[in-house]
């Protein structure tokens, strides 16, 4: 089984961030599974859980933003899929999400942050994101745009 680059969990919550439109079925995967969300959904395509493989991501829609990160103060190109239009595509529902990465760090992430218009970045600069360098699948906020955004508890969140 391919191993899962990025997992979120949505928490079950009363009045929480719900989606903007009716989702349809997900297809099954076809590449290596990048994303893995759980939790109050109402579309998966495996048992329990929506997957994601690079194709998929690509096809809900890709944006972008120029900002400077903890990783380099120049600000960089930033590419990927909004975060919203993930949870948008699988019916998720709730005020949190839990976000778990490939060195099993973890953190709880408020789905107030959707308003931040957060990506989940395939690309810096660019450059396809590798397991390396914090890929291949980078939550990232629009640091410069909002000075709120500069602390570590946003950066905590670049997972
Ligand atoms: N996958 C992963 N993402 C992570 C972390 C981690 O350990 N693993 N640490 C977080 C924390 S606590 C902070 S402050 C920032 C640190 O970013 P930096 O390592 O690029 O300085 O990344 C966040 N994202
Ligand atoms: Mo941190």
């Amino acid at each position: 089984m391919p191993r899962l680059a990025l997992l979120l969990a949505v928490m079950t919550l009363l009045r929480g961030w719900a989606p903007s439109r009716a989702a349809e079925p997900l297809p099954p995967t076809k590449g290596m599974v990048l994303l893995t969300v759980s939790g109050n959904i109402e579309q998966m395509n495996a048992s329990g859980r929506a997957e994601f493989d690079r194709e998929m991501l690509e096809g809900l829609g890709t944006a972008s933003f120029i900002t400077g990160s903890e990783v380099s103060e120049a600000p960089q190109h930033f590419e990927g899929v909004p975060l919203r239009a993930i949870l948008d595509r699988v019916g998720a529902n709730g005020k949190v999400m839990k976000a778990s990465a490939l060195n099993d760090y973890e953190i709880a992430i408020p789905l107030e942050d959707l308003k931040f218009e957060p990506l989940l970045a395939m690309k810096v600069e660019g450059r396809v994101l590798t397991m390396r360098d914090k890929g291949p699948l980078w939550i990232a906020y629009p640091r410069d745009a909002h000075e709120v955004l500069h602390d570590v508890t946003y950066y905590a969140r670049w997972v």
